[in-house]
């Protein structure tokens, strides 16, 4: 059997997952990344997957953005209005297109591993919608504006990167909360220090996301930047109330599906 043919099989591709999230080589690193993680709120996961598993999803990503991608192009008043000009999948395309990533989602392994980096639980965020999407930055121009997320974690595995001259790098200021009724978002990053990432290609970076004032660096040329982001929540995010406006703006269709009343 090809490694395709092996992934074709559920029951494979979710023990390939599990065994490789469970392996010595992830775990040797976790002294490591819990240390990034506490002094950066950042680590990154080096070969977050098996080569033929991120083959696959690098597949499965590539028809899903040919045949349904949205091109988005928006201020997000929640987030300071600041501009989201790129394309994105959303959580129920990936769903129904990709074997890999809701795969990933639901591996308790995944869980286990991200707990021993942040030394907490983490839990599936409560609203489907931003379990996990995708976004390509592709043209001179795009880029992920200044915003904090919904909730506390987010783990983006990195598909395509531009040359780090190019842009599209991750940008963060952290450890200031978000307010959205006045989120400030000049003063924090000209006030500083704003820390710069590019992660290479195959890895996935955990960042604390909720009070990391993050964003993707403007494309200076045509490129191609390629991402699934996952989200993750604590206890705490079930018990408080979240809003998803800027999410309903991305993401209208998902939104719609999986939100009851008003
Ligand atoms: O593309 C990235 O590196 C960050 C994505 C992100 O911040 C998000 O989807 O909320
Ligand atoms: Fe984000």
């Amino acid at each position: 059997m090809d490694s395709e043919a092996i992934l074709s099989n559920a029951v494979n591709l979710s023990q390939m997952v599990e065994r490789h999230l469970r392996s010595d080589e992830v775990w040797g690193r976790i002294p490591e990344l819990r240390r990034s993680y506490q002094t950066d709120d950042y680590a990154e996961l080096p070969a977050f997957m098996p080569e033929e598993i991120h083959a696959t999803a690098l597949k499965e990503l590539e028809a899903l953005f040919a045949e349904q991608a949205q091109r988005r192009d928006l201020i997000i008043k929640q987030s300071g209005n600041t501009p989201r000009k790129y394309s994105n999948i959303d959580r129920d395309a990936l769903t129904q297109g990709s074997t890999v990533v809701p795969e990933i989602f639901r591996s308790t392994a995944l869980y286990e591993l991200l707990e021993a980096i942040v030394g907490e639980k983490v839990l599936p965020v409560p609203y489907v919608p931003e379990e996990y999407i995708a976004a390509r930055l592709h043209k001179a121009g795009d880029v992920h504006g200044w915003h904090w997320d919904d909730y506390t974690w987010a783990l983006v595995w990195i598909f395509k990167m531009p040359d780090e001259d190019n842009g599209g790098s991750l940008e963060y200021v952290k450890g200031v909360p978000w307010d959205q009724d006045n989120p400030r978002v000049e003063e924090f990053v000209s006030a500083g220090p704003v820390i710069r990432r590019h992660p290479a290609v195959g890895n996935a970076y955990l960042l604390k996301a909720d009070t990391a004032l993050h964003r993707v660096s403007t494309l200076r040329y045509d490129a191609e930047r390629m991402i699934v982001c996952f989200s993750f929540a604590t206890v705490a995010d079930l018990e408080r109330e979240v809003d998803h406006e800027s999410m309903e703006a991305l993401y209208p269709h998902s939104h719609e599906r999986h939100t009851t009343g008003p």
